[in-house]
């Protein structure tokens, strides 16, 4: 910045200081030449506790016109569930595991590893890189693309720790808004409602694809075919890269193969979003087979990974982004822009869980205990699929429940409108999204009969 708009931002800075103290009640705030130390400094700290002018505006507040926005669409679910006192509640909202008895689950291999980062007295709390730590970064690029993976081989891949899924989402869609010549970017229809936000808010211009048919519940491979087909040469396309969410609805390896052609042929360029990578299969190589189809004709594509899900750690804010280029000096180029979009949003990611992932990926022994409680909770999650379509069966409840048992992941996207999902929540106290998804993995054997209740008589007396 020069020297005349430094002054200008300075004296816009003042004169926005002068007008706030006006409107203070008289107050003088004069720091205006002391911009740069902060002026509560010199002053007794309990006068700002105390009630002061600056608590408000003739007794008002300043913010007195900031509206009332509404709950998220999904983790509002766990907030209309947590106020509701009634004991048979249920909450199938928001997509986080279950165990039978109901319980959040922390993995064993995490509990493992965590005790041996406590016993680890060589472990410090220093800042990492803006980029994150390294060891995490080459193996969940590992775990994404393979580990003969000629892209890695080729130094060709630039991986940076971000907040979990959404925050390489967000760290993806600011690089690409910044560095990428087309700014159009096609998510399916309908998808996971926080993409829409992450990419407009990035300066990112949204388009829909066709995805779901719900009169098939399945994929509506002509729609997406036709649509992105019809997309200006360059634009991004976001792809869930398994467990479709909401839909639970994933091309077969055959469709793949043809979007694969299809996109190459335009100049499209791919963006996954693989948030569930082991939850759909139970396999983690298998879950990644669309991911590697593209990185396997040596193109360029977008990877957000996130390890909330297939290892269990939400609340730590774990995931990756790797940016698979042409050559490794445009890798080289690519992470440098990476650590200009990061530093200013957060400086450089945390520690903890990204040091729980590195060490279970780089120990043969956990990693495989690792993809034994993964199998487990997948194949969990499969047992309530048959547990609900049997019960909604011996109920004779009305409708073709088969997609309870054909779709995959996390979610079943029952086909139930909003009327019903309300009745469902006021009478049962069952807490879903108002689209109809229910998160499968927040179901045990003891709820699917109060579950299968609630849809029969949401279907019997509310279409
Ligand atoms: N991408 C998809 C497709 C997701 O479903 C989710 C999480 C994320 C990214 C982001 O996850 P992360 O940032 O926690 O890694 N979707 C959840 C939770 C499970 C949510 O909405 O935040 C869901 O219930 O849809």
């Amino acid at each position: 910045m020069g020297e005349a708009s430094t002054r200008g931002v300075r004296l816009s800075t003042e004169r926005r200081l002068s007008t706030l103290a006006r409107h203070l009640g008289g107050h003088s705030l004069s720091f205006s030449s002391s911009l740069g130390s902060p002026p509560m400094a010199s002053r007794d700290p309990n006068e700002f506790i105390a009630p002061c002018p600056t608590a408000g505006f003739y007794g008002g507040s300043v913010f007195a016109n900031v509206a009332q926005a509404p709950e998220d669409a999904i983790l509002g679910v766990t907030v209309a569930y947590n106020k509701d006192p009634s004991p048979i509640k249920v909450n199938l909202g928001v997509g986080a595991y279950r165990t039978e008895e109901g319980k959040p689950l922390v993995l064993n291999v995490v509990r493992r590893a965590e005790q041996m980062l406590v016993n680890d007295p060589s472990r410090v709390k220093e800042y990492l890189p803006i980029t994150g730590l390294a060891d995490f970064n080459k193996l969940s690029a590992k775990l994404i693309f393979g580990a003969d993976s000629p892209a890695i081989q080729e130094n060709r891949v630039a991986t940076v720790q971000c907040l979990s899924g959404t925050g390489s989402l967000r760290v993806g869609a600011e690089f690409l808004a910044r560095h990428y010549h087309e700014r159009t970017i096609y998510i399916p229809l309908p998808t996971w409602g926080n993409h829409t936000k992450i990419f407009t808010l990035a300066g990112l211009s949204v388009k829909t694809y066709r995805y779901y048919d719900p009169a098939t519940r399945g994929l509506n491979f002509q729609g997406l075919v036709e649509d992105l087909g019809s997309a200006p040469s360059g634009a991004i396309v976001l792809l869930h890269a398994c467990a479709h969410n909401p839909t639970g609805v994933d091309p077969t390896p055959d469709q793949w193969e043809q979007i694969r052609q299809l996109m190459r042929s335009k100049g499209l360029l791919p963006f996954f979003d693989s948030a569930y990578q082991g939850f759909a299969s139970g396999n983690l190589d298998a879950d990644a087979q669309s991911v590697r189809m593209f990185v396997a004709d040596g193109g360029e594509c977008l990877t957000a990974q996130s390890y909330a899900k297939n290892m269990g750690l939400y609340g730590e804010r774990v995931g990756a982004l790797s940016i698979v280029c042409r050559s490794a000096d445009v890798a080289v180029r690519v992470e440098s822009q990476l650590k200009l979009v990061i530093r200013p949003m957060y400086s450089n990611p945390p520690i903890h869980g990204a040091s729980i992932v590195a060490t279970i990926l780089k120990d043969r022994e956990m990693y495989k205990d690792w993809t034994i409680e993964l199998k487990a909770m997948a194949d969990r999650i499969i047992s309530m699929r048959h547990q609900l379509f049997d019960a909604l069966r011996a109920r004779g409840t009305p409708g073709d429940w088969s997609h309870i048992i054909k779709q995959i992941g996390m979610f079943t996207f029952t086909g139930l409108n909003k009327e019903q999902v309300a009745f469902m929540t006021r009478e049962y106290h069952i807490y879903m999204t108002s689209d109809g998804r229910i998160s499968m993995a927040g179901l045990n054997s003891k709820t699917v009969p109060h579950l299968s209740d609630a849809i029969h008589a949401a279907v019997t007396r509310m279409n």
